[in-house]
């Protein structure tokens, strides 16, 4: 009998420190939590970081930065670190959303563009790091457009019945017909937003418009679906990659020219954990696979360099001087963002005729 009672309190001490060690090891478990755009990481290099550094990586998504703001207004402790445009990072550092980013942790800094440092959006470079930069343009099938696409104005003519994908990204779209108008794309002028609008709702009464859509033009595209897309430069590349019928342009009126960068929420959880990562895409042969995967142009030098003419080379990749000089950069238009965004749903919702 005393033997089973010694057999039985091992048994409840061995099953209680069980407990105890599964449950310490939960709390203690490293984990960062990223907000990304949709495809815009290599997959392969989030379990690289989780077996180099034993923090598990969470990846959430959003498909536009006016997305992602409404979501890390909603719940900023949710993210770690999170990857907006530039626009949107001059918004979010004055809605005091953003930490102040520790650079000790972050040494592989040296390896990014110092061109790209200490941008307008981001004064003193306090709160972010470049991930990648691109362009928006036209994607056009040669096979179905026979004549060179060189101005904006193919997108909103009548002789290509349902034959163009347009971003659904408000600053993009109705960006590029400020542009094609003459006008800049930060513009907070009603009358030439109207324009723009007016344009733009032609351009779907017309029946020119096949679809509003953002990360599947690139898969759309490259399987023959449409003839013309506006696309970033990244997707278009990645187009290209699957299909050499596709040829991409920026228009001759200009466009717009970005940079995504990364930053860390004020709320963030895992601040540490969340420099790590930052950090370890800035390892130049991380950063060479991401821009292998996901074809957009890379702020990394040294990734650059071991990509060779096969990056240096390609002008969907690497403009030409005289294509960025003719780009824009967005800039925060406050409050006024309201106003395009309702603009693009009235766009969007106007019946073709
Ligand atoms: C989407 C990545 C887009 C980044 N796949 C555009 N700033």
């Amino acid at each position: 009998m005393k033997k089973i009672w010694i057999i039985l309190i091992a048994l409840v001490v061995v099953a209680a420190a069980v407990v105890f060690f599964v449950v310490r090891a939960r709390i203690e478990e490293k984990v960062v939590n990223i907000f990304n755009w949709e495809d815009y990481i290599n997959e392969d290099v989030l379990g690289m970081f989780e077996e180099e550094t034993g923090i598990k990586v969470n990846m959430m998504n959003f498909t536009t930065n006016e997305d992602m703001l409404v979501k890390v207004r909603n719940s900023p402790q949710s993210f770690d670190v999170v990857f907006p445009s530039d626009y949107a990072i001059e918004r979010m550092i004055s809605e005091d959303l953003l930490a102040e980013i520790n650079f000790e942790n972050v040494p592989n800094l040296q390896y990014i563009d110092e061109n790209l440092l200490n941008p307008g959006y981001d004064p003193g470079n306090l709160y972010s790091v470049p991930y990648m930069w691109g362009t928006v343009g036209i994607l056009y099938n040669t096979t179905m457009i026979t004549e060179p696409v060189t101005s904006w104005g193919a997108i909103f003519d009548p002789q290509y019945q349902d034959s163009v994908l347009m971003l659904d990204s408000p600053r993009d779209s109705i960006g590029l017909a400020l542009k094609y108008l003459g006008y800049s794309m930060n513009t907070r002028d009603p009358l030439e937003l109207n324009d723009a609008k007016d344009l733009l709702i032609k351009q779907k009464k017309d029946g020119i418009v096949k679809a509003y859509q953002v990360d599947e033009i690139k898969d759309k595209m490259a399987a023959g679906e449409a003839a013309m897309a506006v696309i970033w430069s990244g997707d278009a590349q990645y187009a290209i990659e699957l299909n050499g019928d596709l040829h991409y342009v920026v228009p001759e009126e200009g466009s717009n020219i970005w940079v995504d960068g990364m930053v860390i929420t004020k709320a963030a959880k895992n601040k540490e954990n969340a420099e790590a990562f930052v950090n370890f895409l800035c390892r130049p042969d991380i950063a060479q696979m991401n821009c292998e995967e996901i074809w957009y142009s890379s702020p990394n030098t040294e990734a650059v360099a071991m990509m060779g003419e096969d990056y240096t080379g390609n002008p969907t990749l690497n403009p030409p001087a005289e294509i960025v000089a003719n780009c824009e950069v967005l800039l925060d238009i406050q409050d006024f963002i309201e106003v395009y965004n309702t603009v693009w749903l009235e766009i969007k919702s106007a019946t073709a005729n």
